[in-house]
């Protein structure tokens, strides 16, 4: 396949400065008009050839100017469409007509159906589906959209900007117009017609200006829009106070549609959204549900000026919007929410599904060089690393440097197509500091280690930090350049405060932070009174492993008192990782698993102490996954023996502390009034974690089975099923509620992905049988992106000990189901397909079985761009 460089970029001959577009819509037969004001670019020699994408299009008609084109004047090979002599003039009108199927589209790219709704996905190439167009982002342009359609199927008619014109036409069939006034790149196009239900509000903008807003969904779940349409309003006040951003258009409106290839997209004025992140009541949706659609009503609202109004110059730069956006819903749900936990769950999340990309085959920098699919882009590296780097930024500038260099971004760049030099310069300005040698976080690939020591000379009242840096070797970048890491730390003394220090030698500490930019630091405070403890790299400053020899005393000590809360949890969570994989080790050669008794103490101490947050107190409980422990350990991967050592660390922290985690569960009861906010999300997942260390305890199936017929919302009752399925999946309890389940949720598809997902889920071997089962239940769709993340994606990617069966069972279900997938859509096997990727950290059998599945798809024929791309690299 053909690859895309980013050096080889070049502005485009001719630009569209306005772009009318007309759809007669109909399933089968859908009639696309583009009027296309065509401007040839300053310098470009006249009756250069004109050259648009295309993708899949019939092509009807061409017109320069009204006058109807000789076959001979153009040509319209599959992918594009050339226009061998254009006018000389500088500008003309350009009318393509094309016929396009909506109702037989299944990748869901371009124009298609979900559920009987006509509706778009055009990001990052899928405009060239439609019609042909210079489909490239620093192409903006002014677009106005007639929509033509039978009013019984189609009574709503939507696009960008603000609604124009609208009339019946004979046959029962009605328009409406729509105009942008901002010029947009074509991946923000976004058309929706069907028969919707509808909320409506309104928001006044900061400058008094009324809003109209609109969520529409499927008739009859409008009650379950209005979670997602308070944390729309609470998204647009918030941006106006934090980052003095107002919203531009008269009306913003959201669609929920079931079949989405993504979460949600930000076309301009027209958010189309997977309906998993609008739809949620208590019955429905669990807390994380409402966490994530608070986040991405958010996030993808954010987009209007990071993304929209400021958009990238090529698709190399995603992370512009991207990076810069995540950064953007992270500090808001952060304010909304509790700021602490929330950090520690990104943390969680950039470690879970950034870490290993990273750290695999499928590494590449924050903004890569090259691509052959950009659809295999949209990825963790790009987004939640590109959110770390942007609050590396604010870290090293501080609050009101990093907001002088937002202001001067937006100031400078709206209405561009910009890059992340552009971006960068504006915080070098804004603040002075060369950023040069930060400038790496973007081009270089790989995680950072920073190793420390330290020692502490009584007599002397020193303190020495030894700092090195190391960044592993990744695909095609075998030597790194040093970084510039910046480390938040703190000397914390015997009662807990942080030590003061006289002075400090040996390199640039300021605010408490560490700046490393050579490969070795040797720091040494003075002044130091007392034998502190050093914590390192607080709030997760940066990125990165830490290798950090420590007692597990000291440990235990930074996990009571560190005035970090984010290191806080880090101490206790390491202590749990080191002795997991201790554990996993034993039982590899022979033994078995065994834990030093302050582990549990510490675990019963964090369950009691009322001064931490429950929704902390949560996190702190909840063991590190199989998956985490794996990267940890990195190489040899026995995933059989990692679930048996983690699983015997829960035992232990229950058995000893059975009869106060039942307390604690008991008191933490629900009163059966239910709301979503933070505060009482928390109070569940502490009792639902304590669930899960009872449920391996004598009564555990009892108290389970109990929590899930009790369960008066869905986050409890999917945590008991959860429990009972993962821990007593033999047990008839375990049946009943999993019948039960399906009994009250058979008809609603988002809960029934929940159903699907913990069963795919269950650890053990005998999941590859039960998943190939569910693949032939009447709820499930292979023409469904959610369905197929619900029970593949799951077990592909989250599912260590089932997937991972040692007689290779889940790799052969593995390469079968990708190929099927992709028959239909190739951007979400691929996506699929990502779940072999750290085959190469396995043990030597289970290695040979992933290669022998993953060598299969490679030698199959006519594999998509899409599916070969990332099948390609992760066997190179
Ligand atoms: N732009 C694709 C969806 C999102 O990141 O918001
Ligand atoms: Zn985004």
């Amino acid at each position: 396949g053909r690859v895309f460089r980013l050096e080889d970029y070049r502005p485009s001959d001719y630009l569209i400065p306005r772009t009318d577009l007309s759809f007669v819509l109909s399933p089968d037969s859908t009639i696309v008009t583009a009027r296309l004001l065509i401007r040839r670019r300053e310098g470009v020699a006249p009756g250069t050839p004109l050259n648009l994408d295309g993708d899949g299009l019939t092509l009807r008609l061409v017109e320069v100017d009204g006058k109807l084109l000789e076959e001979t004047e153009f040509s319209a090979p599959p992918e594009s469409f050339v226009l061998h002599r254009p006018p000389a003039k500088d500008e003309f009108v350009l009318t393509i007509v094309t016929e396009i199927s909506p109702s037989t589209n299944t990748a869901l790219m371009g124009l298609y159906r979900s559920n009987g709704v006509y509706c778009t996905q055009c990001e990052a190439e899928g405009f060239r589906r439609i019609t042909y167009f210079l489909d490239r982002p620093d192409i903006l342009s002014v677009y106005t959209v007639r929509i033509e359609a039978s009013r019984a199927e189609a009574p709503l008619l939507l696009s960008n900007g603000n609604p124009g014109a609208t009339g019946e036409l004979p046959d029962g069939r009605h328009f409406a117009v729509w105009h942008d006034p901002f010029p947009k790149p074509s991946y923000l196009f976004a058309l929706v017609a069907g028969d919707l239900g509808a909320i409506h509000d309104e928001f006044v903008t900061m400058s008094g200006r009324a809003v109209a807003l609109a969520i529409y969904v499927e008739h009859g779940k409008e009650r379950l829009a209005t979670y997602a349409m308070d944390a729309l309003k609470r998204s647009m006040k918030w941006d106006e106070e934090v980052f003095g951003r107002e919203y531009d258009l008269d009306v913003f409106n959201i669609v929920a549609v079931s079949d989405f290839n993504m979460g949600a997209m930000e076309n301009k004025g027209l958010n189309i959204f997977n309906d998993k992140y609008v739809l949620a009541d208590e019955n429905t949706a669990t807390d994380a549900d409402f966490a994530n659609i608070e986040a991405i009503i958010a996030h993808e609202y954010f987009h209007n000026w990071t993304g929209n109004r400021i958009t990238c110059r090529d698709w190399f730069q995603l992370c512009l919007k991207e990076g810069l956006t995540v950064y953007r819903d992270h500090e808001f749900s952060a304010d909304e929410r509790s700021r602490p936990v929330k950090r520690i769950a990104e943390v969680r999340t950039l470690r879970a599904h950034q870490f290993p990309e990273d750290q695999g085959p499928l590494a590449h920098p924050v903004r890569p060089r090259r691509y052959r699919e950009i659809n295999n882009f949209y990825t963790a590296t790009v987004y939640e690393k590109g959110s770390e780097v942007v609050r590396m930024i604010r870290t090293i500038l501080g609050r009101e440097a990093f907001r002088r260099g937002m202001d001067l971004y937006f100031d400078r760049h709206d209405g561009e197509a910009a890059t992340i030099e552009d971006f960068l310069k504006c915080f070098e300005e804004a603040s002075g500091r060369d950023l040069s040698q930060f400038t790496l976080w973007y081009h270089q690939a790989g995680t950072p280690n920073i190793s420390a020591t330290s020692a502490y000379d009584a007599a002397a009242k020193e303190f020495t930090l030894e700092i090195e840096q190391s960044l592993p070797p990744t695909p095609s970048e075998s030597r790194k350049r040093l970084m510039h890491i910046p480390l938040q730390f703190g000397l914390v003394g015997p009662d807990g405060q942080d030590l003061s220090y006289a002075a400090v030698e040996g390199t640039a500490v300021e605010d408490g932070v560490i700046h490393v930019r050579k490969r070795r630091h040797s720091i040494r405070f003075s002044g130091v009174e007392e034998r502190p403890i050093v914590s390192l790299n607080r709030g997760f400053s940066a990125p990165i492993t830490l290798s950090l020899e420590q007692k597990t005393e000291h440990r235990v000590f930074l996990a009571r008192h560190d005035s970090d809360p984010f290191s806080r949890w880090q101490s206790f969570n390491t202590i749990l990782t080191e002795a997991t994989i201790a554990g996993s080790k034993r039982i590899l050669g022979g033994g078995e698993a065994e834990f030093e008794p302050v582990i549990a103490e510490v675990a019963g101490a964090i369950v009691e102490n009322e001064n931490l947050e429950r929704a902390f107190r949560a996190l702190a409980l909840t063991p590190p996954g199989e998956a985490d422990i794996a990267r940890e350990i990195g190489s040899n991967i026995d995933p059989d023996a990692i679930f048996a050592a983690r699983d015997a660390l829960v035992r232990r922290i229950a058995e000893a502390n059975r009869d106060q985690f039942l307390a604690a569960y008991h008191r933490l009861e629900d009163n059966g009034l239910f709301s979503p906010e933070a505060a009482s999300a928390g109070r569940r997942a502490l009792r639902n974690v304590l669930l899960d260390y009872l449920a391996t305890t004598q009564d555990g199936p009892d108290i389970a089975s109990a929590h899930f017929g009790s369960a008066t919302n869905m986050t409890d009752r999917a945590a008991a099923l959860a429990v009972l399925v993962h821990r007593h999946c033999e047990r008839a309890e375990a049946q009943d509620a999993l019948h039960a389940f399906e009994v009250t949720h058979g008809d609603d598809p988002l809960v029934m992905d929940k159903w699907f997902a913990i069963q795919a889920a269950a650890p053990g071997p005998n999941t590859v049988d039960a998943v190939q089962r569910l693949a032939a239940h009447p709820r499930f769709s292979i023409a469904n992106p959610n369905r197929l993340r619900s029970l593949f994606g799951t077990f592909f990617s989250g599912n260590q000990s089932g997937f991972h069966r040692a007689d290779g069972a889940g790799y052969r279900l593995f390469a079968e189901t990708v190929l099927e997938v992709e028959k239909r859509n190739p951007q979400v096997a691929a996506r699929l397909a990502t779940g072999l990727r750290s085959w190469r950290s396995l043990e030597p059998k289970r290695q040979e079985l992933a290669r022998e599945a993953l060598v299969s798809i490679a030698s199959t024929k006519g594999l998509s761009a899409d599916l070969s791309d990332i099948i390609d690299r992760t066997l190179a």
